[in-house]
């Protein structure tokens, strides 16, 4: 059985930070531009002053520019829209230490490479733009004031993940929250509480308490609005856990009943929303609480494109989601990378069932065994800060990665074992999109990748009438992919600029007119595969990409989108909603 202790980091980021007791260190933080990478020989991380007059103070924050965090740096200043270099940020705090507390240095993300120093000394790194990590700082900590710098670098290589050319804006900077988090001594690390695999009644809790009193302590869980109250020990090395069986208001997109769940030990107390379900894939059918469901879905990105900026807020979140619904959803792609916290749980409070992955898009170098590594560790830091969110039903380890590459194919299907090992309660899918017309018969197109053999879930990004042709009538065109898993088509659609009418038979005429046309085409295409348990057109918004660069229609914009970036919906967003309702009316 997966358990939540199976995830170990160098410093394990705490659960739940917003159940924690936290100092924010959102706000203003001093910026330094280093274009020429030379601020770690020249050790900005530690801005000391000299008093002696004839001594150089070169290095200075303070009096100069400034961006906001969270937030990303290449909409926050016209001259930094482009910026790929390290840049440097810093902010003092006041600090007060109360005896018996522990305290954390949080960052919900980076993106995409940072290094923090603390009071001058660089205590910790961390590589990936989208999840959280943390440093135990209560030593290092003065009375009063303490300076914290940040070295955070987005430059795109051979190496690095994403890898150097993917289809969005890769916002850089301190894009989420930051946080001096306090403990007690002893304090509730890590917990997982959720339905054993298969069942609607059995739930299961892990407990991992940190610190020095962590051995043999009471762990009470109470699941708020029931009389469910439940003790346990935990053992020497502070973990604990628990099976029990009860009935349960189920969380469904119909009803997505969250309990207050609190988990108290001696010291320490952390209160959270949670969710049970069950979700499984048996055959071609997907089931929630053991009903059979079709996922009625939509691919978004972590972006609030009228703003041109990264998505941070629980506003953002709120924002985003209500589009999500508004199209008649039950399910989102969150694309390309793990998207904030705010982001999640609102999915989750307003009943949508979500997709997440990591940010493995198309040319990551699969041949260099220290990239696979970083795989392997976002997956981990991804499933351990969500686990406890039963509105994720997928994790996706990748998207369009190519099944010619031996090394790709090697490690993607050891990493989708894995991961059913790390968690039995959800899916594991991938977006492929290795899907070709069948040489001898122009009806068929057919899915050439082994990773799908070890999916639970097929994915399939395909844009018929966009980027491939179609050979022959869609509705006489088959989709071959696994007839036995379910399918959900990944991504498909057209771009178009809105209010843009023009020739629906001709592509270039990036019209409303085609990107219906395309739409139309398609789902009578969906209508004949038999194994088709979902969707999710790419995209909701328009959203912005460097590489989109047709001077008239595109000027940096992707424009898939369903809606404009001005939030005017397109013809398309009318013909997907259709479909959508037709779906909801027809899945008894
Ligand atoms: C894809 C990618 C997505 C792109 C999209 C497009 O297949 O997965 O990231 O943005 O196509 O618009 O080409």
């Amino acid at each position: 059985m997966a358990s939540a202790a199976c995830f170990s980091f160098s410093q394990t980021p705490m659960q739940n930070v917003l159940g924690r007791d936290c100092q924010s260190l959102n706000g203003k933080w001093s910026i330094l531009t280093d274009v020429m990478n030379s601020g770690i020989q020249k050790k900005w991380g530690n801005p000391v002053k000299y008093d002696d007059p004839l001594k150089l103070n070169e290095l200075h924050y303070d009096g100069g520019m400034t961006l906001d965090v969270p937030g990303d740096w290449n909409t926050q200043r016209p001259e930094f829209l482009y910026y790929e270099a390290p840049m440097w940020y810093k902010r003092t705090f006041n600090f007060k230490k109360e005896n018996g507390r522990r305290y954390f240095l949080h960052f919900s993300a980076v993106s995409t490479n940072a290094q923090v120093f603390l009071n001058g000394e660089l205590i910790g790194k961390h590589k990936g733009g989208f999840t959280p990590f943390q440093f135990e700082v209560g030593e290092r900590l003065k009375e009063g004031n303490n300076i914290v710098v940040v070295r955070v670098d987005n430059i795109r290589g051979e190496n690095t993940i994403p890898a150097l050319k993917f289809d969005w804006w890769n916002y850089g900077g301190i894009t989420r929250d930051v946080n001096l988090i306090s403990t007690p001594e002893t304090f509730i690390e890590d917990y997982w509480v959720r339905l054993d695999e298969g069942t609607m009644e059995k739930v299961l809790v892990d407990v991992k308490l940190n610190g020095r009193n962590c051995a043999g302590q009471k762990v009470k869980i109470k699941l708020g609005g029931t009389d469910i109250i439940k003790e346990i020990k935990t053992d020497t090395e502070g973990r604990a856990f628990i099976s029990f069986k009860t009935s349960l208001e189920l969380w469904s997109p119909e009803n997505p009943h969250l309990y207050d769940v609190s988990i108290e030990s001696p010291l320490d107390k952390v209160e959270d929303k949670i969710g049970f379900r069950c979700f499984e894939v048996k055959g071609t059918e997907i089931y929630l609480n053991g009903k059979p469901l079709f996922l009625r879905g939509v691919g978004t990105h972590e972006e609030i494109a009228h703003d041109r900026r990264r998505a941070f807020s629980e506003e953002d979140a709120d924002f985003l989601v209500n589009e999500v619904i508004a199209l008649g959803c039950n399910f989102v792609r969150l694309v390309h990378y793990p998207h904030n916290e705010y982001m999640v749980r609102k999915c989750e409070e307003k009943g949508l069932m979500m997709w997440e992955e990591i940010p493995i898009w198309q040319s990551i170098n699969f041949k260099n065994s220290a990239v696979c590594d970083d795989i392997t560790y976002m997956m981990k830091e991804m499933m351990h800060r969500d686990k406890n969110r039963c509105g994720i039903v997928i994790w996706a380890v990748s998207n369009e990665t190519l099944p010619r590459i031996k090394e790709r194919n090697d490690y993607l299907i050891k990493l989708v074992k894995q991961c059913k090992t790390w968690d039995n309660t959800r899916a594991i899918s991938a977006a492929t999109n290795a899907l070709f017309y069948d040489e001898t018969d122009s009806t068929k197109l057919v899915l050439q990748d082994p990773l799908a053999d070890y999916l639970d879930i097929v994915g399939v990004n395909k844009y018929m009438g966009w980027y491939l042709k179609w050979k022959d009538a869609p509705d006489k065109t088959q989709w071959i992919t696994h007839p036995d898993k379910p399918l959900i088509i990944t991504e498909f659609g057209a771009e178009a600029v809105y209010a843009n009418y023009g020739d629906g038979n001709n592509i270039n005429s990036w019209s409303e007119n085609y990107m219906e046309r395309v739409y139309k085409d398609n789902i009578k295409s969906f209508n004949k595969i038999p194994n088709l348990r979902g969707t999710s057109p790419w995209h909701l918004f328009d959203f912005r990409s460097p590489r989109r660069a047709h001077a008239m229609y595109q000027q940096g914009w992707n424009r898939k989108g369903l809606i404009s970036p001005e939030g005017n919906r397109k013809r398309a967003w009318y013909v997907m909603k259709d479909y959508y309702m037709e779906k909801e009316k027809n899945k008894e």
